[in-house]
């Protein structure tokens, strides 16, 4: 059962180098923290970046709501990545036909594929989309994680819709490493669940989006990774917060592998 073993011992489960890689970083830094990095200035990414980067297994990016976007940007993140051992997650949500996804991945201004090792995928067009992603990674360790629950109100991810994205996973888990969820969508060892929609202060943020807690996250809802994105860079100090809510979410974590 997924939730009952530890990140380390499913290291060996997982035959996807990028699943094995972020198991490796969240045992090792004792991190399953990611902060969503939703900022709209280059500086001010690569500034919250500094300061949470020690404390997280992934830094989640819209590219696309930057200003100033540069090759230079991506060049930064990187190094940083490199520097503080985290993966870069471009939260995209590809959600089209397979042959536009390959575009939209590769191509554009962003070249997402080149510099985000990992990606949001939308299971809504059926496994042809993980099929054009795939076609654009060119020989390159890549990896998404399919969006099988929306954390916002009146979300439209019915049973049979989650059910739905975990057989995609499982026919491509050379592909998909795991969801973005809000229940325990899957027992598989191998895949990784990610929660957003995670404030220690605040239920709602006025516009569909609704929190709950890092704890509630990982033990009620069945997170093995905590999404926070203004709970930490809304926050006074960003990365005594990310402190906090790692601390919380890892805690958590221990408590739900030893029970
Ligand atoms: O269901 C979802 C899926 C995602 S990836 N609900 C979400 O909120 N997200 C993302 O998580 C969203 O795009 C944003 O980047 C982050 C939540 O940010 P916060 O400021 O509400 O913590």
């Amino acid at each position: 059962d997924r939730k009952k073993r530890s990140f380390e011992s499913r290291t060996s489960v997982t035959n996807h180098p990028l699943a094995r890689k972020l198991f490796e970083i969240m045992s090792s830094k004792k991190t399953n923290l990611c902060v969503a990095a939703d900022v709209t200035t280059s500086a001010e990414l690569i500034s919250l970046a500094e300061k949470v980067g020690p404390h997280i297994c992934l830094l989640k990016t819209h590219i696309d709501i930057l200003t100033d976007f540069s090759k230079e940007t991506v060049e930064s993140l990187k190094e940083l990545a490199a520097t503080h051992n985290f993966m870069l997650f471009e939260d995209r949500k590809f959600g089209d036909i397979g042959s536009t996804v390959a575009s939209q991945y590769s191509g554009g201004a962003y070249n997402i594929v080149d510099w985000a090792e990992l990606v949001t995928v939308h299971g809504l067009p059926g496994d042809g989309i993980i099929k054009g992603l795939m076609s654009a990674i060119n020989g390159r360790p890549r990896g998404c994680v399919l969006v099988s629950e929306m954390s916002s109100s009146g979300a439209l991810t019915s049973q049979e819709y989650v059910s739905g994205c975990c057989k995609i996973a499982e026919n491509h888990t050379y592909f998909v490493i795991g969801f973005v969820s809000q229940s325990n969508v899957s027992s598989d060892p191998r895949f990784i669940l990610l929660t957003p929609g995670v404030q220690l202060d605040k239920s709602v943020d006025g516009l569909g989006q609704q929190y709950v807690t890092p704890r509630a996250a990982v033990l009620e809802r069945g997170a093995d990774i905590i999404i926070v994105g203004r709970g930490i860079r809304e926050a006074e100090d960003p990365e005594a917060a990310a402190i906090k809510y790692k601390e919380e979410a890892f805690s958590a974590y221990l408590e739900r592998i030893e029970a």
